[in-house]
Formats: structure tokens, C-alpha cells, sequence
């Protein structure tokens, strides 16, 4: 079954993507009209980019969860919106229906309440992948709490910043979570967030692993008694139900914190009805989703591509999902093929750097499963390179499963450029066409659009498609700068891009001082500030080099004022400084000792000749304004 919204053949794109153009108002009415309004809205759009201000569905009332989950009962009560594939493939996989899922975001809601939660409370969640996750974001939803997921990679540290940014009241968290062979110590790493915190009042933890834990008194609950006592309040005579709180269409649905140029973390925020809108039609769209499909996102929940396709644009659309806790490469490298053998998947969306790194392991995982259930395959997160879509496309795909190259940002909220599977034409590497509703241009360093093509510039949006960012939590003219102050008028994007004489696009990749290292955004100004906490530290700096599996590595160089014992003992206590102040995925592949760092003489790092450097290039271009010229050969020939 196709829905009313669905895109089937290339003519229907260029008919929705020209309405979308001259009508906005009119084509997104037709849409969201397909959702359960509880009123419905006065006005489609309002927006200006200069403050910035953007409203969708101006004064609609809605429940993003009644959408998600309610609405969906009577037909699709009994099937399974999400099968859960345990870290260990020996484990018992669990279905959760539905109705299961209504109950159990029902049973959360009230937990929710009973411990004091009310709309608008941030709610930080820092919990694997199980399906209690889903249950808390939706808890939250459901009662109106903007939550706040932090990804299971992240330190203390980054979390202590995080709950402090978003004033938190309230964690859930788990004991903790099973990736591969490893444990991470969930409960543990909340308690050190908390060390000096003042703000969180409960702690909600769920059982995973039975690690030991400490549960302080007065603060610290355990999800199971909670959601027990919880069951008797939701559940009556067989009937479930808590009532979803009504929230305006512009009401805060969540933050999401992401990496910028600067060295601290933005809390994006997301709204209630241009998300919910935007992340089912792109769902439904890109992947060509008909009801009864298997749909597999392998991203996690703590980043926005899980928020958008693992909990809400699938659940929107009465999905049945796959949801995996484990990692790629246990018990071995063929675990997402067996996942897909297993629960007959047929579209997978996953990063190009899961890609590469599975390429690396040969044929021989793949052989004895049957991967005959695929239809479309997808990518999300950093550019695919060639020799990774070919072979997605032809030992995956087999060559008859359209690749979807989908370009997006935790900002964007869902995806904007994309090919439409076996609908708009694929071409490798290239993201090609936008959404309807998406209006890219190219603009050059002083900010004027290049029209015509082929073009290469600075990707900017011209107007608002419903799920823009609306604002950086806290700091409203954070978010001015960030993304709307460098061409007037025009949402920034922070990446470069080309375009062909058909209008396909093709993302090249950051052009600020943002690294995508496997597909996770990190500033290098971020990693910089880490690195310049350990004691011997005086100096860094930090780049992007090419990374055959990773896409991106982090290059440091780094000044020290002594060298304590041998340079591999600083560098170990460097690697373990950075994962205490932001965590692992931030850690440098590469550190190398230097006496100094190319400075302008205005006193700004010259990272253009850096990364030459660790790019192993020995063309540096003009370094007659650096202050001192002479050092730059010396970092050379220190190359690591
Ligand atoms: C969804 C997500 C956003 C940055 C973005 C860009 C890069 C994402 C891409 C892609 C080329 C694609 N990016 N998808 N580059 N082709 N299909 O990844 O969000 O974590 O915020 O990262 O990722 O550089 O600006 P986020």
C-alpha cells in the first residue's frame, strides 16, 4: 500500500517539487493534513531568516506519539513496529508490537509523571540500544518533556556539559549496555556527570547488563519498579491508556547537541509538527516504504539520524523496523547480513564508513546469506566514495536495489537531498536531487549564488522546509550566526558542494573547521580544547586527513612544554585525556610532537598548510605571511 503522500514515478517528483516551489503553503497543508491533528493549524508558514523565525502550522495542536503510535492501533495493533536484534545473535530477539509499544510509552509517561516530570522539562537519555530507549524518548514525547539524547560514547565530562546547557532535571539512564564483547559502564559514567551537578533531581535506571551499580538515595530509581507500579495506574481492565499531553505544533520536541567550528557543543531544537511531517515524508519518499516492508537503520538513537529514522519517521508511517543493539564487526563481519537473512530486511540505511570498514574483511562474511529480501539500499552521514557505493551496490544490492545517497544534518532535521529509490535516477556519489520543499543553491566566498552549472560553492538553503532547526537551545543568536549570518538570507549548511547540468548535487564535504570522522561530526576546536587540558600540553592543533575506513582522521600536532618518560607515554595520556573530556570517537588517530605551529602574524593558526601536511602533500603555497616559514618544514619532515 503506497501513501496518500508518496512520490511513485519522476514526473509526480517534478509536478510535488514545483508545487512545493510556488505553493509551499499549499503543498505542505496537503501533506500534514494526511496526520492526526488534535486542531488543526491558522497558518502553514511564517518565517524570515534574519532573526531567524520560522513556524509551521501556526497554532495546529498535536501529540507527536498519538501520530507514531495511537493512530496506528486498530490496523496495525498487532504487527510489529520494532524487531529487536540483541547484541548477542544467541539472545532471545524481541517483537515489540504496536500495542506493545503504546502500553509501554504509556507505562514511561506516567513513570515520567510520577516523579515529577511536566512539559517542557529536559529529560537527558544515555542508555543503549534497546527498545526502552524508544520507550523513554516517546515517554517523554508523550507527555510533552523535551528530551535530550547523549550518544553511549560520550564522557562524563561531555555529558556534565550537556545536562547543564539544557538545565536537566531528570536521567534515563541504564546499569549498562552491551556493544560487541565490551560493557560500558552507563550508571557509572552518569554518576561522574553528577559529581558538582545541581540541577538533576532523578535518575531513572534501567537493568541491561547487572554490572554493579551505586543507587544514591533519594535520587537514584529503577526503571523495572517504576514502570511495575506505573503498569497498575495505565492499565485498566485490559484498557491502556494515558492521555497524550497537547502540544502546539512549535513546542520543543528535543535537543540534540552537535559539533560546530566552536569549541562547544550546540543544543539543536527540533519542534513537535514540522519534524513530525518532514521525517515521515522522507521516510515514506526516499526509501519508498510500503506498509508491511522491513526497514533497517543501523545508526544509533544518540544521533540524529536515529532520532529521525529509527524512532520517528518510521513509527509516523506504521513501519515494522529493525533495531539493532550490537556493533558491525561481532561475533564477526558478517552480523549485519545475517541480520538482514534473519528478519528478511528489505531497506538498509547505514553509513559509508560501515561500507568501507566491512569491505575490508573480504567476500567471505557474506557467503551463505541470503540477502534476496533487499530492495533498497541507503547511506547516510559523509560522502560515499565510488569504490564503496559499487561494491554496496553490486555484493549487497546485487545490482538490483536502488542506493540512496542521502544528504541531511542533525540541523536539517530529516533528509534533503536524495535520489528517490528506483523513482529519480541514481548517480554514484552524487546526492542529486533535492526534497520537494528544498531549495540548494551554491554561493561563492562572497556570498553571491553562482547560477548555471556545472558549479561548485558553499551549499546554502533558501527557504525553510518544515523540519529547519529552530533555534540553538539557550541561545537564540547562536543560532543566528552560526547558520544565517553568513549570506544574508540564506540558512548556511557548512559544507561545499558541486552541481551538474541536470541539478543533481554533490556533497564534497565540510568547509569549516568541522571533522566527519565515520560519519560523527567533531570541531576541531572541541578536540583542540581537550587536548590542551593534559599538563604538558602548551599548544594544538588539530586537522582532517584522509582515512581509508573512517573517511576522516584526526591529525594532531601538538606543542609540549616537556616531554614526561618517552613521547608514547604523553601521547597514551593525551588519547586518554580526550576521551575523558569528550570521549573515545574524539580520540586523535595521529599525534605528532612539534616545536611550534604556522601562525599568521596576527597570531591565527594556519591550518590550510596543516593539513597539506598531514594530507602528505609537499606543495604548501604561499607561506611568506607566516611569522616564522621556517617551521613549517620542520612539522614536515616530522611527519608521522
Ligand atoms: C545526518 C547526519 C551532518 C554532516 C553534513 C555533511 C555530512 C551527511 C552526507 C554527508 C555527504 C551525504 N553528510 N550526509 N556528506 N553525503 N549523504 O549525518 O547529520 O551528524 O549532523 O552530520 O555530515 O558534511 O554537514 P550530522
Amino acid at each position: 500500500m503506497a501513501y496518500p503522500y508518496q512520490i511513485q514515478s519522476l514526473e509526480e517528483y517534478k509536478t510535488a517539487y514545483q508545487k512545493s516551489v510556488e505553493d509551499p503553503e499549499g503543498f505542505w497543508a496537503g501533506v500534514a493534513s494526511d496526520f492526526q491533528w488534535r486542531k488543526g493549524w491558522d497558518k502553514v508558514l511564517e518565517w524570515n531568516f534574519k532573526e531567524p523565525k520560522v513556524e509551521w502550522f501556526i497554532n495546529g495542536k498535536l501529540n507527536i506519539t498519538e501520530n507514531c503510535i495511537d493512530r496506528h492501533l486498530q490496523e496495525l495493533g498487532d504487527k510489529p513496529a520494532i524487531i529487536w536484534e540483541p547484541n548477542n545473535p544467541e539472545d532471545r530477539v524481541r517483537v515489540v508490537t504496536y500495542n506493545r509499544l503504546h502500553k509501554r510509552v504509556c507505562q514511561v509517561a506516567q513513570m515520567l509523571r510520577n516523579n515529577g516530570v511536566k512539559k517542557g522539562d529536559r529529560v537527558c537519555i544515555y542508555m543503549g540500544m534497546v527498545p526502552e530507549l524508544v520507550y523513554a524518548v516517546l515517554g517523554c514525547a508523550r507527555i510533552g518533556a523535551i528530551h535530550s539524547v547523549v550518544f553511549g560514547g560520550f564522557s562524563a565530562q561531555s555529558i556534565a556539559d550537556r545536562l547543564e546547557d539544557a538545565k536537566a532535571e531528570f536521567i534515563i539512564t541504564a546499569d549498562g549496555a552491551f556493544r560487541g564483547e565490551k560493557v560500558i559502564p552507563l550508571k557509572n559514567v552518569i554518576d561522574d556527570a553528577l559529581i558538582g551537578n545541581k540541577t538533576v533531581k532523578k535518575v531513572i535506571v534501567y537493568t541491561r547488563t547487572r554490572i554493579p551499580v551505586s543507587m544514591f538515595k533519594g535520587r537514584d530509581i529503577w526503571w523495572e519498579d517504576e514502570m511495575e507500579y506505573a503498569e497498575t495506574q495505565v492499565e485498566k481492565e485490559g484498557v491502556v491508556s494515558f492521555p497524550a499531553e497537547e502540544m502546539d505544533a512549535e513546542d520543543p520536541l528535543f535537543i540534540l547537541y552537535t559539533s560546530g567550528s566552536t569549541g562547544k557543543p550546540k543544543g539543536v531544537v527540533h519542534t513537535c509538527g514540522g519534524y513530525m511531517v518532514w521525517t515521515a515524508y522522507t521516510f515514506v519518499n526516499t526509501f519508498q516504504y510500503k506498509r508491511g516492508e522491513v526497514f533497517f537503520c543501523t545508526a544509533d538513537i544518540g544521533w540524529i539520524t536515529g532520532h529521525s529514522y529509527i524512532v520517528y519517521g518510521p513509527l509516523a508511517a506504521g513501519a515494522t523496523e529493525v533495531m539493532f543493539e550490537g556493533i558491525p564487526t561481532w561475533p564477526d563481519a558478517g552480523r549485519f547480513w545475517d541480520i538482514v537473512d534473519k528478519h528478511k530486511v528489505n531497506i538498509l540505511y547505514t553509513a559509508p564508513t560501515a561500507i568501507r570498514s566491512l569491505m575490508g574483511f573480504g567476500l567471505k562474511p557474506l557467503e551463505g546469506k541470503d540477502l534476496s529480501s533487499l530492495k533498497v539500499l541507503g547511506t547516510v552521514g559523509e560522502p560515499i566514495n565510488e569504490e564503496a557505493w559499487n561494491w554496496y551496490d553490486e555484493h549487497i544490492g546485487k545490482k538490483k536495489c536502488p542506493i540512496v545517497d542521502t544528504w541531511w544534518q542533525t540541523e536539517t532535521g530529516g533528509i534533503l537531498i536524495t535520489n528517490l529509490a528506483g523513482v529519480t535516477p541514481a548517480k554514484p556519489s552524487w546526492a542529486t536531487l533535492p526534497m520537494p520543499g528544498v531549495q540548494p543553491v551554491l554561493v561563492d566566498e562572497n556570498g553571491k549564488e553562482i547560477e548555471g552549472s556545472p558549479a561548485s560553492g558553499n551549499l546554502c538553503i533558501k527557504a525553510p522546509w518544515p523540519s529547519i532547526l529552530r533555534t540553538t537551545y539557550g541561545d537564540h543568536e547562536r543560532c543566528r550566526q552560526t547558520y544565517f549570518s553568513a549570506y544574508e538570507n540564506l540558512y548556511f549548511t557548512g559544507d561545499g558542494a558541486l552541481r551538474d547540468e541536470e541539478g543533481n548535487y554533490r556533497i564534497t564535504g565540510r568547509v569549516d573547521d568541522v571533522l566527519n570522522v565515520s560519519g560523527h561530526r567533531i570541531g576541531t576546536a572541541e578536540v583542540e580544547n581537550a587536548i590542551n587540558m593534559h599538563s604538558d600540553v602548551v599548544e594544538s592543533a588539530v586537522v582532517g586527513y584522509p582515512h581509508d575506513i573512517k573517511g576522516q582522521g584526526i591529525y594532531a600536532y601538538v606543542i609540549c612544554s616537556h616531554i614526561r618518560g618517552s613521547e608514547e607515554e604523553t601521547r597514551k595520556n593525551i588519547l586518554q585525556t580526550v576521551s575523558r573530556i569528550i570521549g573515545p570517537i574524539a580520540k586523535p588517530d595521529k599525534i605528532q610532537f612539534v616545536p611550534g605551529l604556522p601562525k599568521t602574524r596576527s597570531g591565527k593558526i594556519m591550518r590550510r598548510i596543516l593539513r597539506k601536511i598531514a594530507e602528505g602533500e609537499s606543495n604548501f603555497g604561499d607561506t611568506t605571511t607566516l611569522l616564522d616559514p621556517g617551521v613549517v618544514e620542520e612539522i614536515a619532515k616530522g611527519k608521522l
